[in-house]
């Protein structure tokens, strides 16, 4: 493709591309400036950046008092899951029903939020009557779809997702009703109708798999290519980026972005969300993070990429648990409303530090319940407080304790004695390192089952033990946690992690 064209297409459609980057584009996405309640949050950190940050919301959630808060006031944009698809919006032949879509853009106005509108072409949740329409009648029916939902939303909409997952994993076209009748044209089709009904809202293209470099994602460029030598209205691509830990980052996100932006085109990840094997481990939360972070750097490293919507915020509402039984854990925040690891992953990828200490503040407090050093049992004593200004979801902490096994068995047992929050919520295990460290060649783990720690609670006092299988004794004079104060103190050499991140203590 020579330069001149790629002048050309950005001059066609450009006005708007030249604020694309800043903080002037953000906020017309948002619909305005942040608010004064949103000051600090993710939105007002990706508007910083000039990007947007969103979330995916539907009527069956709305009516629930605290989530509806967190997101009016963390989040700027929203997208409806469901109420914008055509088996909500036109269930019989010409009849339109757009009173749940206007729940969610009501609710978008009154909170000064965005709206992404999706979606108004795709092979799934179709009405019966549009599989059973004869192929002759396919375009007439989806032009009329398109016109209709995309005039009631205009003004409301500020971007489309005009045609959804168009594509299959080797990157040939997904067969549909619409591919079956008018083969690929039926995108240039759908997106020529829904300029011509509103030509104000950015028009896009959104599909799964698309985010690293790849079969799917080359077919996608190939078909942008295209659309912009015919001269097809376009404005960007959508990748949902529905992630999954077990099966890695998406292969050169940035770079794959990058090349989308290169063509003039604005990328925005629309349906984010990183899944987990459920119940999710230490290890699991660690990379769900990282995964939320590296989506969040790419895209801020790529000038055209707009924004970023997770689907949805919550545990409580996500989908994945419903459509991959055994996993799930894949948002931003737990079942109980309260941000996760990963959140802080984004807010320190947005650039917002952890406010106040953030959910990642902890200390553990020690003594040694234990008064003889060389017997055949260790006796820590530990307490755990949140330093920081926000409550910490206890199941994504852990702490650790070392010490050395010496001679005798090298199986050993642990033991809760007594816990003020009970033993019944403390879970213990010994592990080997893999690289012994001066005075340390095992440790034991404590983690918790579920509960919340709120800003400056302390979990109260947990007694553990742990012994040698075969009952030999310990040297506990060298261990690197081991201590002799009768009273609790943080000694530093226990470590507290949150989601397999290390937040406070030193390791040997
Ligand atoms: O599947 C995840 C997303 C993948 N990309 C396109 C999105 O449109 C899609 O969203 C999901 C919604 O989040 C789910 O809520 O699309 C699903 C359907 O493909 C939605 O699930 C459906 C259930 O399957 C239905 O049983 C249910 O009646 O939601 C409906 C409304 O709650």
């Amino acid at each position: 493709m020579s330069l001149v064209k790629r002048c050309r297409r950005r001059r066609t459609r450009g006005l708007p591309t030249l604020l694309v980057g800043t903080l002037a584009l953000a906020t017309s996405l948002a619909g305005g400036p942040a608010t004064a309640a949103q000051q600090g949050t993710l939105h007002e950190l990706a508007a910083a950046q000039g990007r947007y940050f969103g979330s995916a919301t539907d009527n069956p959630e709305l009516p629930d008092a605290a989530y509806a808060a967190t997101l009016g006031s963390e989040f700027g944009q929203v997208t409806p899951g469901n109420s914008m698809k055509w088996d909500t919006t036109e269930p019989a032949r010409g009849q339109f029903d757009f009173t749940k879509g206007d729940v969610v853009t009501d609710f978008a106005r009154q909170h000064g939020q965005s709206v992404r509108g999706h979606t108004l072409v795709w092979h799934s949740q179709l009405p019966g009557w549009v599989t059973a329409l004869p192929s002759a009648q396919i375009e007439a029916a989806m032009e009329n779809h398109i016109t209709e939902e995309a005039t009631h939303y205009r003004g409301a909409v500020t971007a489309w997702d005009v045609v959804n997952e168009p594509f299959n994993e080797d990157g040939t076209f997904r067969t549909s009703p619409f591919y079956t009748a008018m083969g690929s044209d039926y995108i240039a089709t759908a997106l020529r109708a829904a300029h011509a009904a509103d030509p104000d809202a950015r028009l896009y293209l959104n599909d799964y798999n698309i985010e690293g470099l790849g079969a799917k994602s080359d077919a996608m460029y190939a078909l942008v290519n295209e659309l912009l030598d015919e001269g097809v209205p376009l404005d960007g691509v959508g990748m949902q980026a529905h992630l999954a830990v077990q099966y890695g980052f998406p292969y050169e996100m940035r770079a794959n972005m990058q090349r989308f932006a290169d063509l003039g085109l604005d990328v925005a990840v629309t349906e984010l969300d990183v899944r987990v094997q459920l119940p999710a481990d230490a290890a699991e939360v660690a990379t769900q993070s990282t995964y939320y972070r590296r989506v969040v750097e790419d895209c801020l490293a790529v000038e055209r990429c707009v924004g970023i919507t997770v689907w949805d915020y919550t545990d409580k509402y996500s989908w994945v648990p419903g459509t991959f039984p055994g996993e799930g854990a894949a948002g931003l925040y737990d079942e109980n409303l309260l941000p996760k690891p990963a959140y802080d992953a984004v807010r320190t990828a947005l650039g917002g530090g952890e406010e106040g200490g953030g959910p990642g503040a902890l200390k553990v407090l020690y003594r040694s319940n234990d008064s003889s050093s060389a017997d055949n049992q260790i006796k820590p004593g530990l307490q755990l407080v949140n330093t920081g200004g926000s409550a910490v979801s206890l199941s994504s902490v852990t702490v650790r304790y070392w010490f050395t096994g010496g001679n005798g068995a090298s199986t050993y047992s642990s033991w809760c004695d007594w816990s003020a929050l009970g033993c019944s919520t403390v879970t213990h295990r010994i592990a080997a390192m893999d690289t012994p460290g001066a005075g340390a060649d095992h440790y034991l783990e404590v983690g918790f089952t579920g509960g919340t720690l709120a800003p400056a609670a302390s979990t109260g006092e947990i007694q553990l033990r742990l012994n040698k299988t075969d009952w030999s004794n310990f040297d506990e004079s060298d261990d690197y946690s081991h201590g002799t104060g009768t009273s609790y103190t943080d000694t530093g050499k226990i470590a507290v992690y949150v989601g397999g991140e290390l937040v406070g203590g030193i390791e040997p």
